[in-house]
C-alpha cells in the first residue's frame, strides 16, 4: 500500500480523499490555488503546496505545477478526483513517465475510451447494444444521409471527442442534417481539435442510466448497480439516485452485465462509469464511459456499501479486489442533491460569496459531503458545487421523505443556492411516481 499520495484537486473531492487516505493510513500532499490559500481541508492534508493563480488552467490543470508538488512532496501516487486532470490521458502517461501511479485506469485506456467512435466499437465488440448509426466516422456528406435514412429521422450528430453534450447536433430532415454535420464539426474542431463525427438515431425523452464499474490490476471486475441521473437540467445533474425507478430487474441485470463485459474488453481498471440511456420501451443504449470517480458516487457507496475511494486507491496499489460480483448486493434507496451556489430564480446564474451561516443536517441516513462551513467564501473561478447531500433509506419512498427533511435543516445563508429548487423537484407528481427522463426538469416548469 502507499505511504503518501497527492490529491490534485480542491474542495469536497479533495476533502473526501484525504479523509479515506486518512483511514488506510496513508499521509497526503494537498495542492491548492492563490483563491483556495486557507481552505480547511488542507489542514487535514500532511503538506499543502500552492500551484498558482486562481483560475484553473493556471493552476489544478496545469501539468508541469502539479507534478512539481507530487516529486517535492515524495509521493508514489496521485489521485486525481473528477474535472480538472482526471481525464486527461496526457497527464495520466506523464505521471507513469515519472514513477508515479495514476489512481485511475492506464493511458491506453482512457484514451480509447474517451474516443467516443472508438469506445463504441469495443461495444459492438462486447455484444454492448449501441444506439442505431453509423458503423464508424462520417467522413462524406453522401454516407451521412444515406445512414440518415436508413435508421430514420431524428439523428443524433455525435463529436467522436465530446462528451457530456458539447458537439451533439439534432437533425430531422436531410437540409437540417447538412448544417448539423458542418455544425457539430466545427464546434469540435475548435473545442477539443478534433473534429471527427458520427451519426446516431435520436432517442427521444432518454432516462439517463449509468453503472459503476471496479476492476483490479489482475483481471477482475465488478458492476456496483446502477444510478438513475435523468434529474437534470442542460447537462447538469440535479439529482441522482439509486436503484432507477421503473427499471425491470432483468434489464438492470442486463445492463449492469454488459458494462461489465465492456470495461473487460477495453482492458479498463479502477473504478469508472458506462452510461446508458434508456428508451420508454425499457431499451438501453450504451453511450459513454467516464473514466474517473464521478461526483455522484456516494449514492452507490450508499446502496452497495463499499468505500470507492478507498477501492480505487487499493486496486491502483496492486490489491485484488476484496470481494467478488455475488457479494455486491444493493440494499435500499439512496438519493443526491447537488447542493450549488447558484440562483435557480435567476437562470442559476452564480451566487459566489461569504456563507455567512451554516446548519448541517444529520441523523439516520443522512450524508453531507462538502467542504464549505459558516464563514467560507465561495469563489468564481470553480464549479459552483458546494456540497452534496445523500440520503440511505430502505425505500425510495422513505428517501424521498428523508432528503425533504434534511434539506429543511440544511441552512445556508449568505449566498443564493439550489437548495428551494430541490424541495419542490422533490415534491413533483412526477419524480414522486420515478416518471423521470432527461427533459423532465426542463418541461416540469419548476426552472422557468
Ligand atoms: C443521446 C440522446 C438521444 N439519442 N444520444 C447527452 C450527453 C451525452 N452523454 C449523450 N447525450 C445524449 N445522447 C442519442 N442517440 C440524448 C442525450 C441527452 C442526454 C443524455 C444523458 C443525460 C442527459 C441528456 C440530456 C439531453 C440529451
Amino acid at each position: 500500500m502507499y505511504k503518501r499520495i497527492l490529491v490534485a484537486n480542491r474542495g469536497e473531492i479533495a476533502l473526501r480523499i484525504i479523509r479515506a487516505c486518512r483511514e488506510l493510513g496513508i499521509e497526503t500532499v494537498a495542492i491548492f490555488s492563490e483563491a483556495d490559500r486557507g481552505a480547511a481541508y488542507l489542514e487535514l492534508a500532511n503538506e499543502a503546496f500552492c500551484v498558482g493563480p486562481p483560475k484553473g488552467a493556471d493552476s489544478y490543470r496545469k501539468i508541469d505545477r502539479v507534478i512539481s508538488a507530487a516529486e517535492i512532496g515524495n509521493v508514489q501516487a496521485i489521485h486525481p478526483g473528477y474535472g480538472f486532470l482526471s481525464e486527461n490521458a496526457h497527464f495520466n502517461e506523464v505521471c507513469r513517465s515519472c514513477n508515479i501511479d495514476f489512481i485511475g485506469p492506464t493511458p491506453e485506456a482512457m484514451a480509447r475510451l474517451g474516443d467516443k467512435n472508438t469506445a463504441r466499437k469495443l461495444a459492438r465488440e462486447a455484444k454492448v447494444p449501441v444506439v442505431p448509426g453509423s458503423a464508424g466516422l462520417i467522413s462524406e456528406e453522401s454516407e451521412a444521409m444515406r445512414v440518415a435514412h436508413e435508421i430514420g429521422f431524428p439523428v443524433l450528430v455525435k463529436a467522436s471527442a465530446g462528451g457530456g453534450g458539447r458537439g451533439m447536433r439534432v437533425a430531422l430532415n436531410d437540409l437540417a442534417l447538412k448544417a448539423a454535420l458542418q455544425q457539430a464539426a466545427a464546434e469540435a474542431e475548435a473545442a477539443f481539435g478534433d473534429g471527427s463525427i458520427y451519426l446516431e438515431k435520436y432517442i427521444e425523452h432518454p432516462r439517463h442510466v449509468e453503472v459503476q464499474v471496479l476492476a483490479d490490476l489482475h483481471g477482475n471486475a465488478v458492476h456496483l448497480w446502477e444510478r438513475d441521473c435523468s434529474t437534470q437540467r442542460r447537462h447538469q445533474k440535479l439529482i441522482e439516485e439509486s436503484p432507477s425507478p421503473h427499471l425491470s430487474q432483468a434489464t438492470r441485470v442486463e445492463m449492469c452485465e454488459a458494462a461489465v463485459r465492456l470495461i473487460k474488453t477495453a482492458g479498463y481498471t479502477n473504478a469508472g462509469t458506462v452510461e446508458f440511456i434508456v428508451d420508454g420501451s425499457g431499451n438501453y443504449y450504451f453511450i459513454e464511459v467516464n473514466a474517473r470517480i464521478q461526483v455522484e458516487h456516494p449514492v452507490t457507496e450508499m446502496i452497495a456499501g463499499v468505500d470507492l475511494i478507498k477501492a480505487q486507491i487499493r486496486v491502483a496499489s496492486g490489491e485484488p479486489l476484496p470481494f467478488q460480483q455475488s457479494d455486491i448486493v444493493a440494499r435500499g434507496a439512496a438519493i443526491e442533491c447537488r447542493i450549488n451556489a447558484e440562483d435557480p430564480k435567476r437562470n442559476f446564474q452564480p451566487s459566489p460569496g461569504k456563507i455567512t451561516r451554516m446548519m448541517i443536517p444529520g441523523g439516520y441516513g443522512v450524508r453531507f459531503d462538502s467542504h464549505a462551513h459558516a464563514g467560507y467564501t465561495v469563489s468564481p473561478h470553480y464549479d459552483s458545487m458546494i456540497g452534496k447531500l445523500i440520503v440511505h433509506q430502505a425505500t425510495r419512498g422513505e428517501a424521498i421523505d428523508c432528503m425533504l427533511r434534511a434539506l429543511a435543516e440544511l441552512r445556508i445563508e449568505g449566498i443564493q443556492t439550489t437548495i428551494p429548487l430541490y424541495r419542490e423537484i422533490l415534491q413533483h407528481a412526477a419524480f414522486v411516481e420515478g416518471r423521470i427522463d432527461t427533459t423532465f426538469v426542463e418541461r416540469s416548469g419548476l426552472t422557468q
